[in-house]
């Protein structure tokens, strides 16, 4: 009983950041994002009578801190009286980095680990599945441009643009490949239970997801690019004005900030959102992507780009 699965990273437009159930691990807001085409994670499951515990590999290494986050996914998906696991998981970029890999890892994770053991769950499940794991790994599970919504007891998922539709760009700019300080579980604790902006933080967001959705429906660029900035510096407001303080920016962030805000100014059609971590993603037209991996190649403390289109939902590879 084995299968594999390949599912992109995603990164939001418009964030979510906080938790109205950690319990449940429900997100206190929704979100809109993109999967990235360049990155993957590939992951593997199988199911043995053989094994006696889960075992995790993460690129080629036995990884043990991972392993109980894993293990109650596939307890999620699975049911808790499982065959133990022998789990494998490939990515071809830095992670814990603020590049979204906890949402690649455990949105392939759900399928591979639902196919592995002969369940067939529709999407819309498996996006809710994955969220349980990790928030963001929802939004994996559908290709393109996503909306996760908040209802009253759960998450659901639209598709809303395809990937071919409205083809963007993305250069990711890394400037560190370190593992973040803090991860993004505890820091939106930390966000909820200190930060004197959690209640208008909530209070925005529906107004963000509108004019995002209106903008990706119409394919109007320079409104996504407005609103899409705005909700990115509001959430690294709110994670600079936590107690203690959440900041995940180094100077070669601001100054690749600084490189879209000119490119910006020439007539680029670009904008930049940051996640948690300090790489850059900088969104432009498939025209402009040349001047921006350009600017941004140049910018002092870039370490390495990479370059991505939107991507396909995540997917069963193999299954024996
Ligand atoms: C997002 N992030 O909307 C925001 C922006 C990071 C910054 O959702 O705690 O790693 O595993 O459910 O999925 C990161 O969230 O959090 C996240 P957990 P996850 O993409």
């Amino acid at each position: 009983m084995q299968a594999t699965a390949i599912a992109q990273p995603n990164i939001a437009f418009i964030k979510d950041w906080g938790k109205r159930d950690v319990e449940r691990n429900l997100p206190a807001v929704g979100s809109i994002s993109i999967t990235l085409s360049e990155l993957y994670t590939e992951v593997s499951v199988v199911l043995s009578p053989e094994l006696r515990s889960d075992e995790l590999f993460v690129n080629g290494e036995e990884n043990q801190p991972m392993l109980p986050r894993i293990s109650r996914c596939l307890d999620n998906v699975i049911g808790a009286q499982r065959l133990r696991a022998r789990i494998a998981s490939q990515s071809n970029f830095p992670i814990a980095a603020g590049l979204a890999s906890s949402a690649s890892a455990f949105a392939a994770t759900t399928v591979a680990a639902a196919s592995a053991a002969d369940l067939s769950y529709g999407t819309e499940e498996l996006a809710r599945l994955a969220g349980q794991a990790s928030g963001s790994a929802a939004r994996s599970l559908y290709g393109g441009f996503a909306e996760l919504k908040n209802s009253n007891d759960t998450i659901n998922l639209i598709a809303l643009c395809e990937a071919d539709s409205w083809p963007l760009q993305v250069v990711v700019a890394i400037t560190e490949t370190g593992p973040k300080p803090t991860g993004s579980t505890a820091a939106m604790e930390i966000f909820r239970e200190t930060s004197p902006f959690y209640a208008s933080w909530i209070e925005q967001q529906d107004q963000d997801l509108e004019i995002a959705r209106h903008a990706i429906v119409q394919r109007e660029f320079a409104q996504l690019a407005t609103v899409a900035e705005h909700s990115c510096l509001k959430m690294h407001s709110v994670m600079w004005a936590s107690r203690p303080p959440m900041v995940y920016w180094n100077s070669a962030t601001m100054r690749c900030m600084q490189t879209v805000r000119r490119l910006q100014a020439d007539g680029c059609s670009v904008f930049f959102t940051i996640d948690a971590g300090p790489q850059l993603k900088a969104v432009c037209l498939p025209e402009d992507a040349e001047a921006v991996s350009k600017a941004l190649a140049e910018t002092p403390g870039v370490q390495q780009l990479m370059m991505s289109g939107l991507g396909p939902a995540a997917r069963l590879v193999s299954k024996t």
